[in-house]
């Protein structure tokens, strides 16, 4: 059987957004952030970033057993939505914002694969700020398969079957002494 490959599924696009510093400081000024906790073994630990989710009425996220609060789309990020829609030809109904406030801030490894998400799954990330990497492993190993440095302003999308194939992680990074916004625009089905 053909070994899938990143590259089947996923396009990098630089400078997708004109002015990212601008764009950067209104999100990270304007956006209703919050840290949610996770408990692990018994264990309470607060999530190692701040994180938003902007959509339609009745569209709910949940992740990692959280239910998001949903907040209604702001002009800015309608904005965002369209310019993402028209570049990829994709539609999306809401938007996981997360603030990572320094290189001590990460994602762990994860598929964008809970059960409200849309068949197939297609999922487009914009990058403000630090440029930080991005590690994916084919689900069920362990080994890293590949990785993508995500610069400031750029646009990451993600088509089926990248989710299904691939797990994805934003690791902690010693030397990232600033800040970094992802925007991932998501298709949900609605209650
Ligand atoms: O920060 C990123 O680029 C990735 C975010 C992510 O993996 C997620 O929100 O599920």
């Amino acid at each position: 059987m053909k070994r899938q490959k990143l590259q089947d599924c996923m396009t990098y696009v630089e400078n997708f957004i004109d002015s990212p510093g601008e764009l950067y400081h209104q999100l990270r000024d304007q956006i209703n952030w919050r840290q949610d906790h996770i408990t692990l073994f018994g264990k309470t630990h607060a999530i190692p970033r701040f994180h938003a989710w902007y959509a339609e009425p009745n569209a709910d996220y949940h992740y990692s057993g959280i239910l998001l609060p949903r907040n209604d789309w702001s002009d800015l990020l309608l904005e965002l939505k369209e310019k993402v829609e028209k570049k990829t030809s994709l539609h999306f109904n809401g938007v996981l914002l997360n603030y990572y406030r320094d290189g001590q801030d990460s994602n762990g490894w994860h598929a964008d694969d809970e059960k409200e998400l849309v068949r197939p799954i297609h999922v487009a990330s914009i990058s403000l700020g630090e440029e930080r990497d991005m590690q994916f492993r084919l689900k069920g190993e362990t080994k890293m398969h590949d990785k993508v440095l995500l610069g400031n302003g750029s646009l990451l999308v993600m088509k089926s079957p990248c989710q299904e194939k691939f797990q994805h992680q934003i690791p902690k990074r010693k030397r990232v002494n600033d800040g970094r916004i992802n925007l991932t625009f998501r298709m949900v089905e609605k209650k």
